[in-house]
């Protein structure tokens, strides 16, 4: 095999804390690069589709050949899209940008066309069961630095809520266990309280803060219409996933009725999925994820399309992206002009243990770093202290028992 071909492709999984998938892409001459195909709740089966379908595929590949390898797997599969395939392309992808990266001797933002802005905004979570709680939490935040904020509060009535959780510090959506967490849901009960606690968040904080929210997929569009008029005086950055947004059309009626400013697109995986709601400007930030929606190479498809229609990046970043995606997207954040800002979740420490990482968090913002590459690694030897544990992401019924979006 000629010395720079691909020798190796290994998967690996570790659980400091939390699952994480890892693909290790290793040249004929020891050039290593690692990709994130961490899908939470769903880890084995893209560890099953990297290590049985497209590992095989990649040795004697040439790395340096990210497009086409990125098109080989992409058409090749014949069964296109979908969280698992893009998961594992994008995993691909970053591990073969991080071996250009160090080949080259520059980092990826370099490779990008170099730097567009000194840093990238970075914005995290703040949550409390009730308001005197998630005041004290915001303002936590804002002792580390952070101008933009997410804020979730508890409901009245209900055990369980959508991103905070009761008396914890941290709020970890996976549940380790043999199943998922059931929770009960009522969306009247969020719709009266998320206006006011939110309205109390601004009148605490003043006007500068960026405060953004985030509905998790759970309105009707005509719900998520009143939600966005009622936080109108709030001002608020951003207001997430409104809808389950698998119909796009949907999203015309509500932003026919609200100027709140809406992202969307966590769960969507190509640019596909974001297409009518960025060419019809249905709206204003697209949340698509450097791992889920196949790497730099397609992330950087989607900030083309929205670039022509004035729709910003605002990708994904919670603790179930790992180190090593939050590094690659924020490659793309410096590079990238239409790119608003990074969510950053934070890690616990174990996983800044396994995945050592240049990126770095100061005053709000984030910096990638300026190691070759990607700028972040797997310590091996640590990884292999936290072996993978089942867990699952909680499933919701409404009061009368039927199931609901989480
Ligand atoms: C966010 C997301 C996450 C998801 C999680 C699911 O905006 O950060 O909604 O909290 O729920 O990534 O795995
Ligand atoms: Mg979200």
């Amino acid at each position: 095999m000629s010395r720079d071909r691909i020798a190796a492709a290994e998967v690996l999984i570790t659980s400091p804390g939390r699952n994480h998938v890892a693909l290790k892409i290793t040249t004929a001459d020891g050039v290593v690069g690692w990709g994130d195909a961490t899908l939470n709740g769903r880890e084995l089966a893209v560890a099953s589709y990297l290590r049985d379908h497209l590992a095989p595929l990649l040795i004697g590949r040439d790395p340096a050949r990210i497009e086409d390898t990125w098109q080989y797997f992409y058409r090749g599969a014949y069964w296109r899209r979908g969280p698992v395939t893009m998961t594992a392309i994008g995993a691909v992808d970053l591990a073969l940008w991080d071996i250009k990266g160090k080949t080259a001797g520059l980092p990826v933002y370099e490779l990008l066309g170099g730097a567009v802005r000194d840093r990238v905004l970075s914005y995290t979570h703040a949550s409390g069961w009730d308001l005197p709680e998630l005041l004290d939490s915001v303002d936590a935040q804002r002792e580390r630095g952070f101008r933009a904020v997410r804020a979730q509060s508890g409901v009245p009535g209900l055990d369980t809520v959508y991103g905070v959780h009761r008396g914890a510090a941290g709020y970890e959506p996976a549940g380790r266990g043999a199943a998922p967490h059931e929770e009960v849901w009522d969306t009247a009960a969020y719709l009266r309280h998320a206006p006011e606690v939110l309205a109390g968040v601004r009148e605490h904080v003043g006007p500068e803060l960026h405060l953004l929210h985030d509905a998790h997929h759970r309105l009707t569009p005509g719900e998520a219409a009143r939600l966005g008029r009622a936080l109108e005086p709030v001002d608020l950055f951003w207001l997430e996933d409104v809808t389950p947004a698998e119909n796009q059309e949907v999203l015309r009626r509500v932003r026919a009725h609200t100027t709140t400013p809406l992202a969307i697109g966590e769960v969507f995986n190509t640019v596909w999925e974001c297409q009518t709601l960025i060419t019809e400007q249905l709206i204003d930030f697209v949340r698509t994820c450097v791992t889920h929606a196949g790497g730099i190479t397609h992330l950087r498809r989607i900030a083309a399309l929205a670039e022509l229609w004035q729709v910003q990046l605002g990708p994904h970043g919670p603790s179930d992206v790992s180190p090593v995606a939050l590094g690659a997207s924020l490659h793309v954040g410096l590079s990238t002009p239409n790119f608003a800002i990074q969510e950053y979740m934070g890690y616990g420490e174990a996983v800044h243990e396994v995945f050592p990482h240049s990126w770095r968090y100061a005053d709000g913002h984030l910096h990638p770093g300026d190691e070759p590459g990607l700028g972040v690694s797997v310590d091996e030897d640590a990884a292999a202290k936290f072996p993978y544990e089942p867990a699952y992401l909680p499933v919701a019924r409404r009061r009368d028992g039927s199931m609901t979006d989480w």
